[in-house]
């Protein structure tokens, strides 16, 4: 069996101890690396699993300094409370690629190092600000056949192009205390609504209570009243991490997953070409808009792979 067929039949399997090997894979881009990690998505797509990936892939994204890591260390231990097994993909914009080597600030995100259901990993950034490389879309689709919970952590500041949305199956954003950033983007129609948004910083007192009603008006204005608001604080003892919890559960389990994750995967296949061909590439395909109306009539049952060839054949006027 091939390295990449072998990881996936062990996240098949629930085996965590493979997570690092799995980045190491996906973050591989060599030309030689590209079979391994087609054999590999190949083992946990839906026709292998015999249904969609198990796990829950929640996006966290929000300016710097919002609080996402402080807030991730509660929530990895609210889910680890909860039972659930728990990995952490945390893009780094800052980080630069460096012969294999990343370069930048580590996630300061707190968890038992002793704890063999928790993983945590900072990967590379794509190109542009929220952007999220191909080889984050991979670790997310491989690691939710195993992981119970797997996190997206994104820097971004509201604007659409914040790619999370593509991959996670439900996304919280972060919104610090006293930025009306958030609320512009909202009410601007910039931002696409949340999932969940989180005020954090409640400990700030009368600024985060505003921040929060300021929000409810906000979404209520764009008619989103049924998206949740929950206000969070990092500082010990926490607050609001139960009920955040409790908010991304009952999101997943009100929306249609598997149309989601169907979503997911092709945009994916988009973005791996993207990558592969360049802008003329996706030209040759009639532009980005035009691939993905054309990626919706393919055959749903279709992995990521499969998807990426049928992209390169019609990029290449063989159909
Ligand atoms: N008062 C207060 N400060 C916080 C809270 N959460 C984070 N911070 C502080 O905000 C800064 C940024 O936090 P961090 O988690 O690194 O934000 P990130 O850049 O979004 O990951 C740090 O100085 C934290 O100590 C909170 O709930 N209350
Ligand atoms: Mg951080």
């Amino acid at each position: 069996m091939s390295e990449g067929a072998d990881l996936g039949a062990r996240l098949r399997a629930g085996d965590l101890t493979v997570a690092p090997a799995v980045c190491n894979l996906v973050e591989n881009r060599t030309a030689a690396a590209r079979p391994a990690i087609a054999a590999l998505l190949a083992e946990v797509a839906p026709a292998a699993l015999g249904g969609e990936a198990p796990g829950h892939v929640v996006g966290i994204t929000g300016p710097p300094g919002a609080g996402k890591s402080s807030l991730l260390s509660w929530l990895v231990a609210g889910w680890r409370a909860r039972g659930r097994s728990v990995a952490v993909l945390a893009v780094d914009p800052s980080s630069k690629r460096s012969g294999g080597a990343l370069l930048g600030d580590r996630a300061r995100i707190d968890f038992d190092p002793a704890d063999r259901a928790v993983f945590i990993r900072s990967m590379a950034a794509g190109e542009r600000l929220g952007g999220l490389a191909p080889a984050t879309r991979a670790a997310a689709h491989a690691l939710a056949a195993a992981f119970d919970v797997v996190v997206i952590e994104t820097v971004g500041v509201g604007q659409s192009e914040t790619e999370v949305a593509d991959v996670a199956d439900t996304v919280a954003v972060i919104v610090q205390p006293g930025s009306g950033d958030a609320l512009q983007f909202l009410k601007s129609g910039i931002m696409e609504i949340p999932d969940v948004l989180v005020v954090t910083k409640a400990d700030l007192g009368v600024i985060a209570t505003r921040a929060r009603r300021d929000l409810h008006a906000a979404l209520r204005s764009v008619g989103a009243r049924d998206t949740a608001v929950v206000a969070v604080s990092s500082v010990p003892p926490p607050t609001g991490i139960d009920d955040l919890l409790d908010a991304v559960e009952a999101h997943r389990a009100s929306i249609d997953v598997a149309a989601r994750r169907l979503e997911a995967r092709r945009l994916h296949a988009l973005a791996d070409f993207a990558e592969e061909h360049g802008a003329a590439g996706v030209r040759a395909l009639g532009g980005r808009r035009a691939a993905a109306r054309w990626l919706a009539t393919q055959d749903p049952g279709l992995d990521v792979a499969a998807l990426g060839g049928a992209l390169a054949r019609r990029a290449g006027g063989g159909g």
